[in-house]
């Protein structure tokens, strides 16, 4: 309640695990169960998506270990396909098994979870996909409330970018933040080359000298007095050209290069930020050597996973049912290669065989049971790593068709 005094909004890990942070009609769905002794039911609750946003055609699959965070202790079994993976519409993606009121209210904590971070993870792998081999950093923070900081850096890596800029990343996710300096340094110091050789003087040796030059003068002038006062030492510079100054800004990174080359510096990277997003990628990705990318994949597209029940048990038998328009029953979710899928009624074997001859691989595992994550969960580079090897084999399908 408010006292006059200023607070932070956020909700407590416990205000989430206990199934707060609801919408109340799932609590009134409870309470009307519990009354009428039918809170027992055991259901099976599907997570899927059925349509992605215009242009897309898959998407990450992240979140997965937040949520079985929330649905540690609680009387269910989970089966999953693994984080990462890269899914279409109507795959089965998690199924919760087990007496509705055990999870009635966490539905909403669950698909929040879910969608945010398959939202961000998939922004993240299209951008990383489109920018080849280049470095791209997930700038986003700023964009987002601090709450969810480590929640958006851990999505944006899995998606595949090769870093991140919060802090906490180190603390929460064991990834050493990556980043170059603010114009603060060099506005606060009052002069770029006095800032740079500060930067470079104070700073350990393992921190990349990447300078940034658009804050007083041209990018061309700049990055000439950066490559000049740190010699060698310079590993790049940074253009985070002001929108009102931009016109064109793959003419400015031109330029630079030109200017660096002419000058001997070939060696000397460019790293571009401000307002990257797919296009710019695709426009800029030839010019230049990295970039920082933060609101575009902060605040993606939202992939529109949601939870229903496709199957009740009714006297002791599994009993498929669910609202129309989405597919009733337990399905295994079978692949030959990223996103070459067939879905098939659980329990029954595929009879196709895998374009190699092999067999179809069964996604869906059980990785819950009564409460307890039974399977060790991958680490936050094992889940990237997945994601890159499913992006690359994408690729090299699209590139052969
Ligand atoms: C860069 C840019 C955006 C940040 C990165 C993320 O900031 O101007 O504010 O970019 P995006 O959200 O547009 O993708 P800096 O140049 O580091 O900002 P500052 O002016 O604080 O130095």
């Amino acid at each position: 309640m408010a006292d006059g005094k200023p607070r932070l909004y956020i909700a407590s890990i416990d205000d989430i695990t206990s199934g707060k942070t609801t919408d109340i009609y799932f609590e009134r769905t409870r309470y009307i169960l519990e009354k009428k002794g039918l809170c027992n039911i055991k259901v099976r609750a599907e997570f899927h998506t059925y349509s992605l946003p215009k242009n897309y055609e898959w998407a990450v699959f992240a979140g997965l270990e937040e949520a079985l965070k929330i649905l540690e202790g609680k009387n269910v079994d989970v089966y999953s396909i693994p984080e990462g993976t890269l899914f279409k519409p109507i795959e089965p993606l998690m199924v919760i098994e087990g007496p509705y009121c055990e999870f009635a209210e966490l539905e909403t904590a669950l698909l929040g979870v879910l969608r945010h971070e398959t939202s961000i993870a998939t922004k993240a792998a299209r951008v990383k996909l489109l920018a080849w081999d280049k470095l791209v950093i997930f700038f986003g923070l700023r964009a987002l409330h601090p709450a969810i900081a480590p929640m958006a850096d851990r999505a944006a890596y899995i998606g595949g970018l090769d870093g991140v800029a919060g802090s906490l990343s180190s603390k929460y996710l064991g990834v050493e933040p990556k980043g170059t300096m603010p114009h603060a340094l060099i506005i606060v110091v009052g002069d770029p080359v006095e800032a740079w050789k500060l930067f470079d003087e104070v700073l350990p040796k393992e921190i990349p000298r990447i300078a940034l030059v658009d804050t007083f003068y041209d990018e061309r002038l700049e990055s000439l007095l950066a490559a000049e006062t740190l010699r060698e030492k310079l590993v790049a510079v940074r253009l985070d050209t002001p929108s009102s100054r931009r016109g064109s800004m793959r003419k400015i990174a031109e330029e630079v290069r030109w200017t660096l080359d002419l000058h001997g510096f070939s060696n000397v990277k460019i790293f571009i930020s401000g307002g990257i997003d797919e296009n710019s990628i695709i426009e800029l990705r030839d010019v230049a050597d990295g970039f920082g990318v933060g609101t575009s994949i902060a605040f993606p597209p939202s992939i529109d996973i949601s939870m229903d029940i496709i199957e009740v048990e009714r006297d002791g038998r599994w009993t498929p049912i669910t609202k129309r328009g989405k597919w009733p029953g337990m399905k295994q979710l079978y692949r030959c290669s990223p996103l070459n899928d067939t879905i098939i009624k659980w329990g029954v074997e595929p009879v196709h065989k895998c374009g190699d001859g092999s067999k179809p691989k069964p996604l869906l595992e059980k990785i819950m049971e009564k409460g307890v994550v039974i399977k060790e969960l991958p680490s936050i580079d094992e889940i990237r790593s997945y994601v890159l090897s499913q992006l690359s084999e994408l690729r090299s399908s699209l590139e052969s068709r």
